[in-house]
C-alpha cells in the first residue's frame, strides 16, 4: 500500500476518533473507545483496506496516535468531542514547550493558551517537538516555554497522554515566555 494511502487512512482515523465519529457511523464511549471492527468496516468501505492493514497502519503510526485494546480502538489525544481519557494527573517536567505562530501571539499573551476546539492545550517536553508542531502551519514559528513547575505549585493539573503529549486545560500568560529565535532555529 502506498504511503500516501496510509496517511489518508490515518487522517480519516484522526477525524472519526477525535472529532466526527458519525462520519463513519461510529459512536465513542465516555472514554473515547469504539468498536474496532466497525471502524475497519468504515475504512474498508471508503479505502478498500483490510483490518490487518489497519492494524499495521496503527502500529506504524509515527506519533502513536491510536491505541487498540482487545476489540476496541481510540485516539490517545487530540479530541474535540467530549470524552474522558481516564488519565491521572502527573507531575510534569519543570518546563514544557508550545509551538505556535507569530500571528497568534498577541492573543496568546492576552488570554494565555486556550484549548480552542480541542479538549486540552497540548504541550511538548522538548523544543524540537514544539518546533515540529509549530511548523504544521504557515508563517513565522514562535516557541513558548511554559513554567509548568509554578503552574503545578499553584494547583494546575497536567496529564501525560499515552503518546507523550502533555495536556492541561489553560496556561495563563504569566507562565509563558517566548524563546529567542536562536534558541530553537
Ligand atoms: C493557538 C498535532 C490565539 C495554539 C500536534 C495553536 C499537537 C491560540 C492553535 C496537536 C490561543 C490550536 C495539537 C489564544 C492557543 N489565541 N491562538 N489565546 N491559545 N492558540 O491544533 O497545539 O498530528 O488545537 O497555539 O502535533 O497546534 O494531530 O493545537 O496554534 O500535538 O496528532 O491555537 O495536534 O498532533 O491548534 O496542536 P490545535 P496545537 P496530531
Amino acid at each position: 500500500m502506498s504511503l500516501s494511502k496510509d496517511i489518508q487512512i490515518s487522517k480519516f482515523m484522526s477525524l472519526v476518533l477525535r472529532h466526527a465519529p458519525h462520519e463513519a457511523g461510529l459512536t465513542l464511549d465516555e472514554n473515547g473507545w469504539t468498536d474496532f471492527n466497525k471502524l475497519c468496516a468504515a475504512i474498508q468501505a471508503k479505502f478498500g483496506t483490510s483490518a490487518a492493514e489497519v492494524v499495521r497502519i496503527i502500529d506504524e503510526n509515527p506519533k502513536k496516535r491510536f491505541a487498540i485494546d482487545g476489540d476496541r480502538v481510540r485516539a490517545v489525544q487530540g479530541h474535540s468531542v467530549e470524552i474522558d481519557l481516564g488519565l491521572s494527573p502527573s507531575i510534569p517536567p519543570t518546563v514544557l514547550y508550545h509551538g505556535t505562530k507569530e500571528e497568534f501571539l498577541p492573543s496568546i499573551l492576552r488570554e494565555g493558551l486556550i484549548s480552542q476546539s480541542r479538549q486540552h492545550v497540548h504541550l511538548s517536553k522538548d523544543i524540537e517537538t514544539a518546533v515540529i508542531v509549530a511548523q504544521r502551519r504557515k508563517g513565522r514559528s514562535v516557541i513558548l516555554r511554559i513554567d509548568s513547575e509554578n503552574m503545578t505549585k499553584n494547583g494546575a493539573l497536567f496529564f501525560l497522554s499515552e503518546n507523550g503529549v502533555w495536556l492541561t486545560s489553560h496556561v495563563l500568560p504569566r507562565y509563558l515566555f517566548q524563546l529567542n529565535e536562536h534558541e530553537f532555529s
